[in-house]
This record gives structure tokens, sequence and C-alpha cells, in this order.
């Protein structure tokens, strides 16, 4: 029976635990290079013994980034300056993951602490939103996006190819597709924000099209041999969203089409989030389950774990193959080696580094 400190390996990348760092924007680059923060703050998730260290959701082009402070991987300088982060990740015996995005109508915004709301639209630093229809986000986010044509629908794929071919010559070894959080892949699939009458709207299987088609071209250049995964929002927890079956069938048709791991999350595609089970402990968790057992893929999940134990459960019942944490790990990069003493595993400290380690020996 496997539990959170079992290794999990899928494809030929091993992971030495079922901890996974989630991508987590720091919105601290700057023309989309990340610099000395991003190596901090990814380099001390290794060190605190994550098996997974996924960076923050990564821009396709400079128009799919949420605010100016995102990463990219559009140029080969930006390539360049996440290898050492790659590398560092690696020297901790972790597995460098990034997620790649484009924000769609969440584009050109301020970042968090400045506002978390579109710039305005004569801002010398904002840029015109695009996405499925021209049907704004709403509240904090009233900007109405350009509804895309065909062309730039085949741009952008494109563009998450170049950033995958880019991600694999920068070292890293996991990738993940952002179909979540409203961004300009899950809003092609809710009928929330995409109203188009052509292929890609209406029908779920056409609401789904550019998704398969996203994956599809970067399944042809990200090689067989290393994971290839999706972060999709399942559930948005509001009326006129698509049926959860419909989410699910969606993961059937992309592990059909390559897919090698569905990390579980929300859909964001509406500002109303009163009705999101916000309190209960890992919430997400019954629906990846359900995903995992009706589709037969290996799934993780996102949102609230804290509890140690909880989360050991989530694995031992085969509910989960991975944990994605955030806010916990913010909280405490040291987090494995906290649930590592929780759990009454022996010799917590192996968890750590030698140069942590010999300092908590006893
Ligand atoms: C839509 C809000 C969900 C949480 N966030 C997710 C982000 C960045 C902003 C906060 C993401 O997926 N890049």
């Amino acid at each position: 029976m496997p539990d959170l400190f079992s290794e999990f390996i899928l494809k030929d990348v091993r992971l030495k635990n079922r901890i996974a760092v989630s991508p987590m924007c720091q919105y601290s680059a700057v023309d989309g290079l990340p610099n000395e923060w991003h190596r901090v703050h990814l380099g001390a998730l290794a060190t605190g013994g994550a098996a997974l260290v996924v960076a923050e959701a990564t821009a396709v082009s400079p128009e799919g980034r949420i605010t100016p402070g995102d990463t990219g991987l559009w140029n080969d300088a930006q390539a360049e300056a996440f290898q050492p982060i790659v590398r560092f990740i690696e020297s901790q015996g972790a597995v460098p993951g990034i997620q790649i995005a484009h924000a769609g109508r969440k584009a050109s915004a301020n970042k968090p602490w400045e506002g978390d709301d579109h710039l305005p639209p004569d801002h010398p630093a904002a840029w015109e939103p695009m996405a499925p229809s021209a049907v704004a986000f709403g509240a904090n986010l009233p900007r109405v996006p350009r509804a895309m044509t065909h062309e730039e629908i085949a741009q952008v794929r494109e563009h998450f190819v170049s950033t995958a071919k880019r991600a694999l010559g920068a070292g890293f070894k996991w990738l993940e597709l952002h179909f979540a959080h409203g961004y300009l892949g899950q809003s092609f699939f809710s009928p929330l924000a995409n109203h188009r009458t052509d292929e890609y709207g209406g029908s779920a299987e056409n609401r789904g099209r550019f998704l398969l088609e996203t994956l599809a071209a970067v399944r042809q250049i990200w090689p067989e041999h290393l994971p290839l995964t999706a972060r999709l929002g399942v559930i948005d927890y509001v009326s006129g969203e698509q049926p959860l079956e419909e989410s699910i069938d969606l993961v059937r048709r992309m592990k059909d089409g390559g897919l090698d791991l569905i990390d579980v999350s929300m859909g964001f595609n509406t500002p109303d989030v009163s009705q999101v089970p916000w309190s209960e402990h890992a919430f997400l968790a019954p629906i990846a389950q359900r995903i995992r057992q009706e589709v037969g893929i290996p799934a993780a999940a996102s949102w609230n774990f804290f509890d140690p134990k909880k989360t050991d459960d989530l694995i031992r019942s085969e509910h989960l193959d991975l944990v994605f944490l955030a806010k916990a790990l913010l909280s405490d990069p040291h987090w494995p080696y906290h649930a590592a003493q929780a759990l009454g595993i022996d010799r917590p400290q192996s968890i750590l580094p030698a140069q942590y380690a010999h300092w908590l020996k006893r």
C-alpha cells in the first residue's frame, strides 16, 4: 500500500515521495525572466523535501501573462535563466517541473498586492486580453476580451509547443498544461466563458477542442518518456457550468491523447466562489478519486491539504497518486519534514539535506 512517503514512478521519472509543490505565481519577473527570487523560492521548496517542484504558471507569449511580472518562456534568454533553477532543484533530489499557461481574459492585470484588477486599458504596460468569446470575467477583471480568430487559436497552440520545447531545453522533466483557474484553456471548456458558435464552442466536444488540440501538438514534441500532465478545473460550484461528467469525459479524451496524469483543480470561471467548500480538507480529493477510477489515469489534486495524517490517508486509500501543496508549503517549506515527524516516520531528518539533517539528528 502506498503512503505519503512512497516513491512514485511516472514514465521515466521517479518521485521520492508523493508531495508536489503546486505552481504558485510570484509576479516577480521582469520581461518574463526568472531571477534570484524564483531561484530562492523554488530552491527552498526543493530543500524542504518535496519530490516534485513545479515552477509557476509560465506564459507562452507576452500577451499570455496574467501580469507584467509573470515568468515566460517565449525566448531563449528565459530558458537560459531557468537552467540554474532546474539544476538546483535536481541537486536536492527533486524533479523540476513547469506549468505553461496563457491567461486569456484574465491577462493584463495588476499584481495581487497592487490591486489584483485589470490594468487600465490606457496604462503603458497594458495589452488587450483575448479569449474564446468577448465576455468579461467581471468583478475585479472587467475588461471585455477580444474573441479569438481561428488564426489566433492556431497561433496560441503553436506558442504552447514552442514553450514546451524551451522547457525541455531548460532541463524540465515534468510538464503541466494550465487548463484551470479561468485562464485561456479553461475558458474554452467552460460554457460560462465560451459562447462561440463555431467548432470551438457549443457542445462539450467542441469546447474541449482547443485543449485537446494543444495537448496533441505538445505531445508531438514532449518526449514520450517524460510526463505530460494537465491541471484541469473540473468544477466551478456554480449553476450554468458544465456537468462534472463532461469534465470527466474530457479527461478520458485527454488520456487517449497522451496525457499521463491529471491534476484536478477548480474552474474559477466566475467571481462567484460562494459555494466552494473552502473549509473542507482536500475537498477535491473525492472528485479526483472518481476521475482516477473511472478514467484509469494517475490523479493528483490541490487545495486545502494541510493535515499530514489526512493527506497520508488519501494516498493510502488510493484516492490520489500525488498531492499538490501550495499554502501549506509557503507557510512551512519544511512541511514534508514536519509531516514525517507527525506520521512517526523513522529518521524524519533524512528528508532534509545533509547540511540541515546533521543539526537535527537527535
Ligand atoms: C483564480 C484563482 C486561483 C488561485 N490562483 C491561481 C493562479 C494565480 C492566482 C491565484 C494560477 O493558477 N496561476
